[in-house]
């Protein structure tokens, strides 16, 4: 039987009665748009017109209103779409414009990744089963177009809805077994203007075709490419194209060939040129057989090492995944240096909004302000020195980039994400992607206000301000408790969740702390350590390569320090330590009794669902302070100015 699940962020109320949308386009987009401003809820009539105006481009839009009227124009169908979103999202925030709106989103591509398995099983996935797939088939059904609205609805264009760790049946997606539900799955996508992207098997040539090698220079596997891409796409015109982790984890790629990344994504992407599709190829490449007892070899620069000296080598419609850390979607990690300083290849950055290393959707952590702050880093390239927001929209000083993608949230939960507050991290990532100008605080006002219904404005302003509190005191909250000052990990192997300082510290996977009697931290300074420091522009390196100038958040990933290093901060680094982890165990108490001013206001189920987490959340945070607290008091044998309880 299916689940029933609920709206999130579309909760709309009763449909209004007396409104008339007039819409000058006609198409399956511009029905939806019609559809979803009928079932809003709001009651301001409505013209969507396809007009002739350059400066909205491919998918921006023009609103404003004349009297109880909204007027839309767009000059494709899908910008009529957003325009209506836009519409009723100020409506229901109260917040129509007075003037006319133009808006066009900064990042072409604003792509969600979803790590579902075709078991019905997600990878790192924290909020029940896939929606796409169950039984090693796919699933189509109301869902698939809530999905879509959902998606569309904060400017999502284009969606991987398979694991990147493509593995068993999932192996034949591109074949017949598969692609007459693929192509229905679009047609749904396409009518709220999103791209159906599959993740690839870079040894299909072998594990499909039969041929005994997937060497991307052997004429064979060439060929055999393009002929399957030629029939997927016969069957599937407007699949947007493949996403592609090789060499990483076990997943084959062109190393095994001798060959290197541009050459293994090349071939793909000459397959599908024909067809417009494009190559999403990541740059998760490291080595993950290391010896902990190595401390030259660094797999923060693995990214960088391997693509670097290949700016410029890439096919155009390949565009390079580049996750935003230089190791693995930590609470704090530095930018991956590849941003600004790759000038000739097209590049999206990656994030996740899954929380696999931030507490899974069991602890709260509102990521967006993260993400905000990493799209105005400023990289340190050009005059301007460029931000990655910027670049990646296209405005940087050499014009590559081109858009972001996320790691996504969501199952088969009732709520989508598990955690309801979960929800406005996708809502925010959406956002973030289409405007990075758009502060996480505005933000996260405007998802609250769409969220909760409220019964009295007292009441709406109550929840307003406290899940707004909420929501911004929590990434700070979980990187106090968590690994300190950017050195990262420190957590359950395999499942990511909870402390164990050293669960990783002795393993071959190079996410290490080196924490002894005398210090802690990773030397990546260019002086005496592995370098990494030095991949950045100068600027920045000068910042990063000593102890002295690095900042305090990321004091840890760049150097070995004594615990007695004093921060800019005033405080020893052993002090830090303590201090933060008891505040942030404090933090999580406060949110408990912020949350429960809102019994009976915020409606059941999702109060009490937020309620419980926040329980397990505290159960975590005081697990993180003691071990970590603990392990290094047990380490310095340097007490606590302040006496707390240590074991
Ligand atoms: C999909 C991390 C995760 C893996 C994930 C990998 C990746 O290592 O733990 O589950 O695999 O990143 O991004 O490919």
């Amino acid at each position: 039987m299916m689940k029933q699940w609920e709206q999130a962020w579309l909760c709309y109320g009763e449909a209004a009665a007396e409104q008339s949308i007039v819409c000058q386009a006609e198409g399956a987009v511009a029905a939806s748009a019609v559809e979803e401003l009928k079932r809003s809820g709001i009651s301001y009539d409505a013209t969507l017109t396809l007009a002739e105006r350059a400066e909205l481009g491919e998918e921006g839009y023009a609103l404003r209103m004349e009297g109880a009227k909204a007027v839309i124009e767009a000059a494709k169908e899908v910008g009529l779409l957003y325009g209506a979103f836009e519409l009723i999202r100020r409506a229901r925030c109260g917040q129509l414009p007075e003037t006319e709106l133009v808006c066009v989103p900064d990042q072409p591509y604003r792509m969600l990744n979803h790590w579902d398995n075709m078991d019905g099983s997600i990878e790192r996935g924290y909020s029940g089963q896939s929606f796409f797939f169950e039984k090693d088939e796919i699933v189509i059904n109301e869902r698939t177009k809530d999905y879509a609205r959902l998606a569309a609805s904060v400017g999502i264009n284009a969606s991987v809805i398979n694991n990147v760790n493509v593995k068993g049946p999932a192996v034949r997606l591109i074949t017949d077994d598969h692609l007459d539900r693929l192509k229905e799955m679009q047609e749904i996508f396409s009518a709220y203007g999103i791209r159906l992207y599959i993740s690839l098997d870079f040894a299909a040539s072998m594990d499909i075709g039969g041929l005994a090698t997937a060497d991307p220079l052997d004429p064979e596997v060439r060929d055999w490419w393009k002929a399957q891409m030629n029939y997927v796409y016969s069957r599937i015109p407007q699949l947007g194209g493949f996403l592609v982790k090789a060499d990483s984890e076990g997943r084959p790629g062109p190393f095994t060939y001798g060959r290197n990344q541009a050459d293994g994504a090349n071939m793909l992407a000459e397959a599908i040129a024909p067809h417009g599709g494009q190559i999403i190829w990541r740059c998760f490449v490291y080595n993950c057989q290391q010896d902990w007892r190595d401390t030259k070899t660094d797999r923060a620069r693995a990214a960088f090492d391997y693509f670097y000296d290949l700016d410029g080598k890439f096919a155009e419609n390949v565009l390079l995944q580049i996750k935003n850390g230089p190791i693995d979607f930590q609470v704090r990690e530095p930018f991956t240096p590849l941003f600004g300083k790759l000038e000739k290849t097209n590049y999206l950055m990656e994030v996740q909004i899954a929380q696999e290393y931030t507490g899974q959707q069991i602890d709260l952590c509102y990521l967006i302000p993260w993400f905000e702050e990493l799209l105005h880093t400023h990289t340190g390239n050009g005059d301007e020195q460029d931000t990655i927001g910027e670049i990646l929209s296209g405005k940087g000083s050499h014009q590559v980039g081109y858009g972001l993608a996320a790691v996504c949230n969501t199952g088969n939960d009732a709520n989508w994400t598990g955690h309801d507050l979960a929800a406005a991290n996708l809502y925010g990532y959406g956002r973030l992607a289409w405007n990075h100008s758009l502060s996480s605080r505005e933000i996260a006002k405007e998802w609250i206000l769409q969220t909760f219904p409220a019964a009295s404005e007292a009441d709406r302003c109550l929840i307003c301000d406290t899940v707004l509190e909420l929501l911004m005191m929590s990434w700070p909250t979980y990187e106090k408790y968590a690994a300190p000052m950017g050195v990262g990990f420190m957590v359950n192997p395999s499942f990511h969740y909870g402390p164990n300082v050293d669960g990783y510290e002795y393993s071959r996977w190079g996410t290490y702390h080196r924490a002894d009697h005398l210090g802690v931290g990773v030397d990546r300074s260019s002086a005496s350590g592995t370098g990494y420091a030095g991949l950045y522009h100068p600027l920045l390196a000068q910042q990063y390569e000593t102890a002295e100038n690095c900042p305090d958040n990321l004091l840890l990933f760049f150097h070995h320090v004594p615990y007695t290093h004093v921060l800019h901060s005033g405080e020893t680094v052993i002090q830090h330590i303590y201090n933060t982890h008891f505040e942030g165990y404090e933090d999580v108490k406060r949110m408990i009794s912020m949350w429960e001013t809102l019994e009976g206001k915020v409606a059941e189920p999702a109060y009490g669902r937020v309620k419980e987490r926040l329980a397990r959340q505290l159960a975590n945070a005081r697990e993180w302070c003691d071990q970590v607290n603990s392990y290094f008091w047990r380490k310095s044998g340097i007490a606590d100015e302040k006496n707390r309880q240590l074991y």
